[in-house]
């Protein structure tokens, strides 16, 4: 599977499961988990400290297009 911005977005959408256009540590958890990741609480930590820059809580959209190419290396 070739992975690309629309792919991106597509997923980002299926992530943002209360729909408020923003990935909270609960659905990045979800997320990480239904990708087979076996994500434990101090990954997603690490990625919310790297990836939302202005500190909203939430990774929007152009967070998570940046977030996307290091998750899926
Ligand atoms: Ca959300």
């Amino acid at each position: 599977m070739k992975y690309s911005q629309e792919v991106f977005e597509k997923l980002f959408y299926e992530a943002d499961m209360d729909k408020n256009d923003g990935i909270e540590y609960t659905e990045l958890y979800s997320f990480l988990k239904k990708q087979n990741m076996n994500p434990d609480l101090a990954l997603v930590r690490k990625l919310f400290q790297q990836f939302d820059k202005d500190g909203s809580g939430k990774i929007e959209l152009k967070e998570w297009c940046e977030m996307m190419p290091q998750i899926f290396q």
